[in-house]
């Protein structure tokens, strides 16, 4: 199994080593010795320029690419066929609403947030009849969208658990670990994508947590697993359950793409939805930036099934906890947005019919660029493309063949060879097309 501890040092850790490198220098100046600071020069001389961040920065060398053609599919944000960013409409109707309700008013949420989204956002993930939220045994707080969820989760797992392993999938999305390892956790991963068969190493899946220690935290995509568009079955599903329940182990599900894998909010949510109503805890991250298409807006939250209704309340009360030093409290906006459509049947109805369409699209690109590839006869299997499910395409290109796709067409995405589909459309995939085949044929 690989075993990938924290690559970032603990805060003591890094104040130590500025005291160090400030002594040093100070020793330096009181011998006389030259010294590279002038008295005048910054406090903070020593701080390194960081590398920017894998997907994010991605948009960062886009937007400075003066190119017509230029092309990004690196972060996973959803465009239209237009190659523009979509508000929903469910969306602007709600907003609209919000905007003329005269009684709103922009006081500070509680610490755990807005209660109406609370309870909606946890009957989403968990499904209206959950006997987990019958028997009130979730605590739910607002969070600032998947990322917050998933830190504040991590947050109370490092203060009350007594586990302090988390596995993570290989491979994931990069910032879980940076997540998991700030709160103070280790971080390992478990065997999850098989690039042989680009498909699921369901064995290495089970050996691996099946040699874990007991208790230990394992980070679950919902669906749509993010960076390989890989899923279990639901017969895997039940494999893994029992392989994570016959361990104690403590699943922790990262839900960012409801809706977004079959277009079904139902069916994206099975795999919790076995979990929660086994009777175990759970920990669940939810996400609206890409259902809703609220990224900006950064609405989530974290759900954590209790085995009580006691201990849940007793959970809600230490998550404030946490939450209060690190933000307060969270915003309003983009929770009164999703409670609006979630408690409206015709908004909801709407928005499960405008995700349809979303989903659809994303779909559509996948056969489109899958029949580009096979036109131009381009080497390899490419069945993968319109094999894996979600936002992103895994398409097995390497570091070398990404950085020629982006030197010679323009075209951007991250270094392990990810696409986000859903940046793609029709007028653009022969574009990407031309450039995976020619650098499949011309870089090894
Ligand atoms: N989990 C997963 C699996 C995920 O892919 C993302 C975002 C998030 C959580 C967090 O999303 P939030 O916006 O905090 O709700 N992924 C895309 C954007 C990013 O990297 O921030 C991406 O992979 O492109």
């Amino acid at each position: 199994m690989n075993s990938s501890s924290s690559s970032s040092s603990s805060p003591a850790d890094r104040r130590l080593s500025i005291l160090s490198r400030h002594l040093a220098r100070t020793i330096d100046r009181d011998q006389g010795i030259t010294i590279s600071a002038s008295p005048t020069s910054s406090v903070f001389a020593d701080v390194l320029r960081a590398p920017e961040d894998p997907i994010l920065g991605v948009t960062v060398a886009y937007n400075k690419d003066p190119s017509p053609v230029k092309l990004n599919l690196g972060v996973g944000a959803y465009r239209t066929e237009e190659g523009k960013p979509l508000v929903l409409s469910v969306v602007r109707e709600a907003e609209k609403q919000l905007v003329n309700d005269c009684s709103r008013v922009k006081e500070y949420l509680p610490i755990v947030g807005l209660a109406d989204f609370n309870k909606l956002s946890a009957k989403l993930i968990l499904g209206a009849d959950s006997p987990a939220i019958l028997g009130n045994l979730v605590a739910t707080v607002q969070c600032l969208s998947g990322t917050g969820s998933l830190r504040v989760g991590a947050e109370f797992l490092a203060r009350h658990y007594y586990q302090h392993t988390i596995y993570i999938p290989n491979p994931t999305w990069g910032n879980h670990v940076k997540i998991f390892n700030l709160a103070g956790l280790t971080v390992k991963t478990y065997r999850y994508y098989d690039p042989l068969t680009r498909g699921l190493n369901i064995q290495g899946l089970l050996d691996d947590l099946g040699s874990a220690p007991s208790g230990a935290i394992v980070l679950l995509h919902a669906c749509a697993h993010n960076p390989t568009g890989v899923d279990p079955t639901l017969e895997q599903w039940e494999q893994i359950r029992k392989m994570i329940r016959s361990k104690s182990l403590l699943p922790f599900f990262d839900s960012a793409y409801q809706g977004f894998a079959s277009g079904s909010l139902e069916q994206d949510a099975q795999s919790v939805r076995m979990f929660a109503g086994d009777g175990g805890e759970c920990f669940i991250a939810q996400s609206y930036a890409k259902n809703m298409g609220l990224y900006g807006e950064r609405v989530g939250a974290l759900s954590i099934v209790c085995r009580t209704a006691d201990v849940a309340t007793r959970v809600e009360s230490q998550l404030k906890l946490v939450i209060r030093p690190m933000y307060s409290s969270p915003p309003i906006h983009g929770a009164s947005i999703v409670s609006t459509i979630l408690k409206d049947r015709n908004l909801y109805q709407q928005w499960t019919l405008e995700l349809k369409v979303m989903a659809g699209r994303i779909i559509t690109m996948r056969k489109h660029l899958f029949d580009a590839l096979r036109a131009r006869e381009t080497p390899g299997d490419w069945n993968h493309i319109i094999k894996q499910i979600g936002m992103f395409t895994f398409t097995g290109l390497n570091t070398k063949q990404v950085a020629f796709m982006t030197r010679e067409y323009h075209i951007y995405m991250t270094f392990d060879g990810r696409i986000s589909m859903a940046g793609l459309s029709s007028r653009t995939v022969p574009h990407l097309a031309d450039a995976i085949h020619a650098a499949v044929t011309t870089v090894v």
